[in-house]
């Protein structure tokens, strides 16, 4: 089999899901960052716009849960679901709970006031992990680009505080599930823990993430984030982060003649 590619976003949050899925099973895999022409390329490959996208045995997945259960088919070892039907199920649902109604709201809840009042330092931190060039090319583009990208993203100033509440929520959720356990389903590290850790490591900046934030937060984020950080929730998925991320199973890509 071809090593597995993944195109993904650094930053992003759902490409952390599936990084973590790959290296957890250590599968080993490439990684490659995207330029400008991302979303063609992505809507050419899979027909959605949206990373990451992994191609494997021939195949392009697109969509982070979709992946997962690509992986979880093809290496089943280490598993990240439930052997039993019923807590599969419940797994699966929250995977699903938290792509829906913690990734997104999470993701705006960051980017609107940053984009609001520090569009540059939103620049740097959306291409942590690229090269120089991605945020020069993307600052030529500043006038144009945070109205893009609250469009494509359905970010709006209107909505932070219903998208800050719908965080806190989630928050909340993942306590009730939890019920004082270790794991959100089962007495094992599930797909369950797994996305919602993920999906918190952008705000959370846990000294695992492999991609910490290029640009330190201001002020206004860090006490946004210095509140969140007080939920019991968080500090569960600090631990989810310390206890499973371990290390990253990407290889390095060879250079073949004529390579830059
Ligand atoms: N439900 C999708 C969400 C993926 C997603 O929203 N990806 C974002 C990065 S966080 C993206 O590709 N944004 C670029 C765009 O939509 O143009 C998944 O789980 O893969």
């Amino acid at each position: 089999m071809d090593t597995p590619l993944l195109w993904h976003i650094p930053l992003s949050h759902f490409n952390e899901k599936v990084r973590w899925a790959l290296d957890y099973k250590g599968i080993p895999h490439r990684r490659r960052v995207l330029g400008p022409d991302y979303l063609i390329r992505a809507w050419r490959a899979t027909g959605r716009g949206t990373l990451p996208i992994l191609f494997m045995e021939g195949r392009a997945i697109g969509d982070s849960t979709h992946i997962i259960a690509a992986l979880e088919q093809r290496f089943p070892q280490p598993p990240l679901y439930p052997a039993d039907p019923a807590l599969r199920e419940r797994a699966l649902a929250l995977e699903d709970f938290f792509d829906e109604h913690l990734g997104p709201q999470l993701r705006a809840a960051v980017v609107t006031p940053l984009f609001r009042h520090d569009p540059d330092i939103a620049l740097r931190v959306l291409t942590t992990g690229m090269p120089e060039k991605a945020y020069q090319n993307l600052s030529k583009l500043r006038r144009v680009f945070p109205a893009y990208y609250r469009w494509r993203h359905k970010i709006s100033d209107a909505r932070l505080e219903a998208d800050r509440a719908a965080v806190h929520r989630a928050l909340d959720r993942i306590e009730q599930e939890r019920q004082g356990h270790a794991y959100l389903v089962g007495d094992t590290f599930t797909v369950a823990d797994l996305s919602a850790a993920a999906l918190l490591g952008v705000l959370l900046q846990p000294p695992e993430l492999q991609y910490p934030a290029a640009a330190a937060l201001p002020p206004y984020l860090q006490e946004y984030r210095g509140g969140l950080l007080q939920h019991p929730a968080m500090h569960w998925a600090a631990g989810i982060f310390r206890q499973h991320r371990g290390s990253s199973a990407e290889v390095a890509r060879q250079k073949r003649v004529g390579d830059a």
